[in-house]
């Protein structure tokens, strides 16, 4: 089994479209390990999207995910983080396949609606950034 963290990004709450968002990850299978809906300030989101800190979108994108509430989860399945990103889709929804979340859902290239990790190294660190141990230990029997 892997664990990959994903995001509903304040778009997809503000739209109202979480609900869709987890019946699409409960229908691909992943079992959500853990869960909590918070506010991020701009220092947590900027260490979080540290690695596009020179991007000219980085201050952008900023604005974008502190804007409002988002839901953190860690899903769980045999291949978590590469078929989390398929059922995401493309950065650029117009450019994300067909049946994704960012394809059906998403209005551009910055309000995607959703994040997903793209590696498992990465995705221990992003799980890491908002789960502590205790909260990863409240979903195992
Ligand atoms: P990803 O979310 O598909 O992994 P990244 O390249 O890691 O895509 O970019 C992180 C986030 O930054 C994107 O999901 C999107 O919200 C925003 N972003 C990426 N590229 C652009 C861009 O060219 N213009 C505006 N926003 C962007
Ligand atoms: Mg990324």
């Amino acid at each position: 089994m892997q664990r990959t963290l994903a995001i509903c990004k304040p778009d997809c709450l503000a739209r109202s479209l979480a609900g869709q968002v987890l019946s699409r990850i409960e229908a691909g299978g992943f079992r959500i390990v853990a869960m909590k809906m918070i506010r991020l300030t701009r220092s947590q989101a900027g260490h979080f999207y540290d690695v596009h800190r020179e991007k000219p979108f980085y201050p952008e994108l900023l604005d974008f995910m502190t804007e409002g509430p988002v839901v953190v989860a860690v899903l769980e399945k045999g291949d978590a983080v590469e078929s989390w990103r398929a059922l995401m889709g493309a950065t650029n929804p117009a450019q994300a396949a067909e049946g994704t979340i960012r394809r059906d859902l998403a209005e551009s290239m910055s309000r995607n609606v959703v994040h997903g990790s793209d590696s498992p190294e990465n995705a221990r660190r992003e799980i890491a950034f908002f789960f502590s141990e205790s909260e990863l230990l409240a979903a195992e029997k």
